[in-house]
Formats: structure tokens, sequence, C-alpha cells
């Protein structure tokens, strides 16, 4: 019993619960196989030279060695292979763990000393613990009040920096309901050691149930729609184009130019920048009369903006676009994109000199009048 508590507690191997799990591990034990198999070999060689070659008399001369082809390409040509295959085997495993796929569901972490927040779209909170659906994609928006964490859990293979100042995010998706670790893996301070907690994985259903016993102040969105009009934004931010900034409906996910000619694409790292230092990047048209909202948002309110502000568009259009966050995709995305789109969607602007494209302005409209209905 008690030798089993303790295997329980120190396993050598964390469970496989997610999707990338199977393949972090057969990569890791691919790499371990072949370092144990090397080091066995070169040993047993050294010995082996030792004893076979050893010198038998003083006057013994070694004979000149030639050289040999054939050992010289079978011991390139096999490391060469070996080393591809842990490279491509790399390769393949980082490129499905930094891209989301297109369908997830996008929860959001503040890490603070010493405890982990968690804020779902439905509006749940929850501290140091989080409940997912079983065979769901999920990605994690996170970022911190104070100094690096870095969230854990092992079951799934999956670890990721949450970095103050900015949104880090990551993905998984649980093969198997049950109760896993949450670490923090970045000391962070005298109770690093306690910032942990627990990943509930849920079917469907449990989850649903969970969801509806929470969330008595409505969901991240009618959340941040509440902060918006607390700090006034609406006054600047209309949807009908009379205001004196840009329309925010549609936004997210779409193309957007700026001043100095740039096009970028409106992800969450861009709507942050825009409320916390509005200045860094000038909407191509406006001026730069929008007040700073550092200090004055906490980083739970700036999610909860955000949030609002991705609801403003067309349910279908945003769930499409949810997915483009990494930022190896945000600096590709623009290229592909006519780059009037966004300033064309601009309506209002004072000295906006972009021709209206009318397909632009088609592809907005309806994500305007979902916003309205919500
Ligand atoms: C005084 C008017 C004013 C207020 C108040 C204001 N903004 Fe702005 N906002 C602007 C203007 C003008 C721009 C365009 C110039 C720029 O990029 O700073 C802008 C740009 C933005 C952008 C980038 C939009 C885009 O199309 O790329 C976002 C996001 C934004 N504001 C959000 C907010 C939020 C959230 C608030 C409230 C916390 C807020 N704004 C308050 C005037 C305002
Ligand atoms: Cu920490």
């Amino acid at each position: 019993m008690n030798s089993l508590f303790l295997l329980r507690n120190f396993p050598l191997f964390p469970d496989e619960g997610s999707t990338v799990a199977r393949n972090v591990d057969g990569l890791f034990f691919f790499i371990t196989a072949v370092s144990a198999f090397f080091s066995v070999l070169i040993v047993a060689v050294i010995i082996y030279f030792f004893i076979r070659y050893r010198r038998r008399s003083e006057t013994e001369a070694p004979q000149p060695i030639e050289g040999s082809n054939k050992l010289e390409i079978t011991w390139t040509v096999i490391p060469f292979g070996l080393v591809m295959i842990m490279f491509l085997g790399g390769a393949y495993v980082y490129f499905t763990m930094a891209r989301p796929p297109r369908d997830t569901m996008d929860i959001y972490v503040v890490g603070k000393q010493w405890m982990w927040k968690i804020q779902h779209p439905e509006g749940n909170r929850e501290i140091n613990e989080l409940h997912v659906p079983v065979n769901t994609s999920i990605r994690l928006t996170m970022t911190t009040e104070d100094v690096i964490h870095s969230f854990y859990i092992p079951d799934f293979r999956i670890k990721q920096d949450v970095v103050p100042g900015r949104y880090t995010t990551m993905w998984f998706k649980a093969t198997k309901p049950g109760k896993y670790q949450l670490f923090c893996a970045e000391y962070c301070g005298t109770n690093h050691s306690g910032m942990i907690g627990t990943i509930y994985v849920m079917e469907p259903a449990d989850y649903e149930a969970w969801l509806s016993g929470g969330a008595a102040e409505g969901s991240l969105a009618s959340q941040g729609q509440k902060v918006f009009q607390d700090l006034a934004c609406n006054t600047c931010h209309r949807s009908d184009a009379q205001g004196r900034g840009p329309v925010l409906d549609g936004l997210f996910g779409k193309p957007v130019q700026i001043q100095g000619g740039q096009t970028l694409v409106a992800d969450e790292s861009y709507l942050r920048e825009s409320i916390l230092n509005p200045r860094a990047k000038l909407v191509m048209g406006f001026e730069p009369i929008m007040p700073t909202f550092q200090g004055q948002v906490s980083e739970e309110q700036l999610l909860q903006l955000i949030a609002y502000i991705k609801s403003l568009g067309a349910p279908g259009e945003q769930q499409q676009q949810g997915s483009i966050n990494t930022p190896q995709q945000s600096n590709q995305r623009p290229t592909s994109v006519p780059t009037s789109a966004a300033g064309a969607n601009r309506g209002g602007a004072p000295n906006s000199n972009q021709a209206n494209t009318g397909a632009a302005n088609q592809t907005r409209t309806p994500a305007r009048q979902g916003n309205r209905e919500q």
C-alpha cells in the first residue's frame, strides 16, 4: 500500500493525457534509445580495442592503415539518417504544438504570485483549477500580473512561459477524462512551489453542467462590454462610424493598416497594445487622440475587453480567425490579403485616402448586425 502510494506520486513517466503526448514521448524515447545505444557501443568498442590491439612486445611496430571508404560512408550515412529523424520528428512535434487548430475553445489565464486565475468565455472563473471538456482543442491565452511564470501540465507534455506585458498562447486536446496536475515551472518567488493546481478533464455533458453552475456575472464578452462602457471607450468607438475612433466591429482577426504603411492582423496582442499603448501603432487615417489605459485596467479586465471586441463579429468568422495568433502566422498573414481591406473598413476616417472597396465593406457589415443582436 505504502509503496504503491509512493509510486503513484512519483511516476517515472507521467500519464499520456493529450494528443501531443504520444509524439513527444515517441521522440523522447527514440533519442534516449539512440543515445544509450551509441554510448554502449562506443564504450564496448574502446574496451575491445584496448585488448585486441594492445602492444604485445616492446619492439612491435604497428601496421600502417590505408583508410576505408566503406567505413567512412557507413559512419556518415547512419548518424545522418538518425539525426534527420530527430530533426524532422522534432520539427513535426514543435509545429503541432505551436499551431493551434482552427476550431479552438479559448480560455484565458492570468498568473500572479502565487496563483493561476482562469476565465472561461462563458464567464466562469476559477483559481488554480481548470475545467475542460475531453477531446476538445483548448487554446490558452496567458499573461501575468507580476513576474514570469510558466504554465506546465506534465501529463499533457506542454509548458509555456507566461510573461508580463504580453500574451503567450498554448493549446492542447485532452484525450481522457480525469484529474491532472498543473505546475508553475518558472521560479517565481517564495511560494513558487505552492503555485500548483488541478486540470479537470470532463465529459462534454459534465462540462456543460459544470459551466451552468457558475458565471453569475454573464459571459466574458458581456463583462467586457460593461468595462467598455465604464471606461467610456464607447464615446469614441461606435458601431455607426460616427465616433472619433475606428469601428471595432468585426475587427478581430482582420488585417489592419497602420500609419507607416505596415499591415498587421488584429490578434489579442494587437488589441492589448492598442489599449495600453495606443500610439505604438496608429490606425491609418486616425489622429493619436486615444488616451492610454495603462494602469487603469487589470489584466483580467483587458481580457474581458478583448473578449468583447472579439465578439463584435459574425460568430462563424470569429471561429475561423481565432487560431491565427501564433507569431509566425501573424507575420505572414498580411501579405496574403489586400492591404486596403483594413483601411477601407474604417468608415468615418477623417483623412482616410483609402478607396472604399465594396467587397471589404461587405465582409464587415453582417458582423455589425451580429453584434447588435447579442
Ligand atoms: C478619445 C477617444 C478614444 C477613446 C476614449 C478610446 N479610443 Fe480606442 N482609438 C481611438 C482612436 C482615434 C484610435 C485610432 C488611432 C490609434 O490607433 O490610436 C483608436 C484605436 C483603438 C483600437 C485599434 C483599432 C483598430 O481598428 O485597429 C482599439 C482596439 C481601441 N482603440 C480600443 C479602445 C478601448 C478598449 C477603449 C476603452 C478602454 C478605447 N479604445 C478608448 C480613440 C479612442
Ligand atoms: Cu509562478
